[in-house]
Parts: C-alpha cells; sequence; structure tokens
C-alpha cells in the first residue's frame, strides 16, 4: 500500500475544477459523473441526496502518523462532488467522537493500512483501495469508448489490481493480468474464477503482454514499468497507482490517453460508495 506524502497531495484542492475539465475532456465525464458511474448510482439522484448529507473526515495520529493535507484534502474531494465535509478539530478517538456528536452521517479514517469511508447506522463501509481500482477501470472504459470484448491488461495484483480486474471483468473485458509476484496473479485469477464464474489470462511475461495490449491498467507503486517504447498512438493507460508508472517520455507518448491522480478518483467513488448506503434500498 503506497503511502502518499504531502507533496503528492498539496495542490489537488485548488486544481479540482481544472481536473474536471481534463477528466471531461479525456472520458465524457466529470469527477462526480466517473465516481457515480463507478459506483452505479445515478449522477442526478446523488446530486439530490449528496447536498443534504455530512461527511466527517477524522485524522489519525497512529502507526507513521498524520500526513499534512491529507484530511483537508479529502473533504476538499468530498465537497467537491458535492457532498458536505468537516475535517474534525481533534484525531483519533476524540475526533471519532466529535464526528458523531456532529452528527456525520459517513466517517472517512485512514491509517497505514486501509481508507474508509463508514456508516455506522447501517454497519456498512465502503474502502478506498476498491473504489479506486473500479473508479479508474471505469475512466478507461468511458476514456476508450467501451472495453466490452476489449482485452485489457492490469498490472499489480494488489487490492486495487483485484478491484480494477473484477470491474473489467464485469464490463465484459477479456481481462489479462501479471503481478511480480507470480502467485498473487495466482490467487486473483482463482477468486475472479470463484466470484464471477470468469477466466482471466495470467501473464508471466509483461513486456510481451505490452506488446499485445493497447488497454492498460498500472496499479502498482513502480515508477517505470510502462516504457515509452510499447505505447502506441492507440494506448490507453488507466493509472491509479502512485508513482506514476510512466517516465517523461512515456507520458509525452500516451499525451491524454492516461488516467492517474493521487487521491481524487478513488475518493469521489468511495463517497458515492458511501451515500448508496443511505438510498432508500441502500
Ligand atoms: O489521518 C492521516 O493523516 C493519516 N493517518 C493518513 C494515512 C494514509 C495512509 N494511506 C495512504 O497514503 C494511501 N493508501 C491513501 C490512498 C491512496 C489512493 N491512491
Amino acid at each position: 500500500m503506497t503511502r502518499l506524502t504531502t507533496n503528492d497531495i498539496q495542490h489537488i484542492a485548488a486544481q479540482l475544477a481544472d481536473y474536471d475539465t481534463e477528466l471531461t475532456k479525456k472520458t465524457g465525464y466529470s469527477l462526480r459523473g466517473i465516481a457515480c458511474r463507478a459506483a452505479g448510482v445515478q449522477e442526478s439522484e446523488f446530486e439530490k441526496m449528496s447536498a443534504d448529507l455530512l461527511a466527517g473526515i477524522v485524522p489519525l495520529t497512529f502507526g507513521r502518523g498524520i500526513i499534512g493535507g491529507f484530511c483537508d484534502t479529502v473533504a476538499s474531494i468530498v465537497a467537491h462532488i458535492g457532498c458536505p465535509a468537516l475535517v474534525t478539530q481533534f484525531a483519533d478517538v476524540a475526533g471519532l467522537a466529535e464526528a458523531f456528536e456532529k452528527k456525520a452521517d459517513i466517517i472517512m479514517l485512514a491509517d497505514d493500512d486501509r481508507f474508509v469511508a463508514i456508516h455506522p447506522q447501517s454497519r456498512q463501509l465502503a474502502d478506498n483501495a476498491a473504489a479506486t481500482g473500479r473508479g479508474f477501470a471505469t475512466g478507461l472504459s468511458l476514456m476508450g469508448g467501451g472495453l466490452e470484448k476489449k482485452n485489457v491488461l492490469v498490472i499489480g495484483c494488489g487490492p486495487v489490481g483485484s478491484a480494477a480486474t473484477q470491474a473489467l471483468v464485469k464490463l465484459g473485458s477479456d481481462v489479462s493480468i501479471y503481478d511480480i509476484n507470480l502467485s498473487r496473479s495466482d490467487d486473483l485469477a482463482n477468486r475472479i474464477r470463484q466470484s464471477l464464474d470468469a477466466k482471466i489470462n495470467i501473464v508471466k511475461k509483461l513486456e510481451q503482454a505490452l506488446t499485445d495490449h493497447q488497454f492498460i491498467v498500472d496499479a502498482t507503486p513502480a515508477a517505470d514499468i510502462i516504457p515509452a517504447e510499447y505505447i502506441t498512438p492507440d494506448t490507453y493507460i488507466s493509472a491509479p497507482g502512485v508513482p506514476l508508472g510512466l517516465n517523461q517520455e512515456a507520458r509525452s507518448k500516451v499525451f491524454d490517453r492516461l488516467l492517474h491522480d493521487p487521491l481524487q478518483i478513488g475518493v469521489a467513488t468511495m463517497t458515492v460508495d458511501a451515500m448508496k448506503f443511505l438510498l432508500p434500498e441502500g
């Protein structure tokens, strides 16, 4: 699990309107639009209900501690898609108590292992890694004009890559998966076969797979995993992995057929996931 730094996130809040413009150009949808499609919620439905709900974001000091700007940035993304958000003044248990006292409908908090949005009333939770994988898979589909029956390569079979794989299988894509640790790709293939009765292809040689695929999800923390020579004018890359797996040359070659951010799509998608718990049939 990659740990973000203040440097990764400090400009996000001020650039959310510009990011909507970029996303709309690439996918046809805003951050809220992508998140709603990834969560399976009508955007009009979300718009109607989100204004009346409150998200409480609680800083947590244990483990490697607070990341400067993390909770404020999460709150800015949640508010940007239309859901009022507050960062509790206190951290940890006092912060959790404050969120309850301030009647937050969903409570968002992250330690070194997990980042979740909980809905106490229904005892349900939304998970950032799962939401991030699904959000970026949805974004790739929107950017690439629909991925049904298309070959898609997922690099990285951790929590984010697993969620992306599941979402792509549900979209009808022919998914190939690669992980540097073969047992992780084996495990994911088994889980997908059991849960979705779908067969996915395990790739053992990444270079060959990069040659064979034009639709790629990079869900790894590797810095330079998709070399420029594998990028063609038909290549689309959706990269939830932090840091971005493309060097400067590769980025300029893929140009605007690339989706990447350190927090925005995942937080927006998990917020809509959590709001689903409050829908009448939620
Ligand atoms: O409350 C705080 O400020 C800290 N306890 C937050 C720690 C978050 C650690 N996790 C990460 O940095 C990432 N896994 C967050 C999600 C990244 C999504 N691409």
